[in-house]
């Protein structure tokens, strides 16, 4: 799919702000898959659709992660974490997307997962780390980003868990394993 096409179905699902958060998403998509190999084509595709599902009513995305079969654990969880999942199965079914790399980077991009692919890991982070944020430690993780993939997806999920901590937020499991995984088996961190 062309990226003017990609665009202009995002578009009309999100607000402009989370657009302009998508645009974003995108440029620092782009500049992680040169410089750590991974397909460019499909770092803009998966980042252009990353959100696709942010904005839908949480009883339709309920719905479709118990018709799913998604990990049960995530209804008894915020519903913040269910876009990305949802999102996944709605940008193959409405944008027709394909493309099981792109999809399972999409269903990924908020807890990461153990065993992250290339691609996955690249819009982990492009969605912490785009031009358009400005929390605590996004310059850190921005920085590390230039020298190592895996130590600044660490740098990311740690914040995430103490951020969510310091709220007194529960962390899904999966971003435990995520964090987990990357401190035992991810090489560079
Ligand atoms: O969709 P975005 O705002 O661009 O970013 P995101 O998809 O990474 O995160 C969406 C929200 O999910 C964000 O407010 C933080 C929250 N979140 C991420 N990991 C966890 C989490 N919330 C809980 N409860 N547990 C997590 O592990
Ligand atoms: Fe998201
Ligand atoms: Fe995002």
């Amino acid at each position: 799919m062309e990226r003017s096409r990609a665009l202009e179905i995002v578009e009309k699902q999100l607000t402009e702000k989370r657009y302009t958060h998508t645009l974003g998403v995108s440029e620092a998509a782009v500049e992680l898959a040169g410089r750590y190999g991974a397909d460019i084509y499909k770092a803009e595709l998966a980042a252009i659709f990353h959100d696709y599902a942010k904005f839908r009513p949480k009883e339709e995305m309920k719905q479709i992660l118990i018709d799913e079969r998604e990990d049960e654990r995530l209804l008894t969880f915020h519903h913040e974490l269910w876009h990305a999942p949802a999102g996944a199965v709605l940008v193959r079914k409405e944008a027709g997307i394909e493309d099981e790399d792109i999809l399972s980077a999409i269903r990924w991009h908020t807890t990461g997962k153990p065993g992250m692919t290339l691609l996955e890991k690249i819009i982990y982070l492009a969605d912490y780390i785009e031009p358009g944020r400005a929390f605590p430690g996004v310059e850190e993780v921005r920085a590390i980003a230039k020298q190592s993939l895996n130590a600044a997806v660490l740098a990311a999920v740690k914040n995430s868990i103490l951020f969510l901590m310091s709220k007194k937020q529960p962390v899904f499991p999966v971003t435990m394993d995520t964090y987990n995984d990357l401190i035992q088996n991810g090489d560079d961190v």
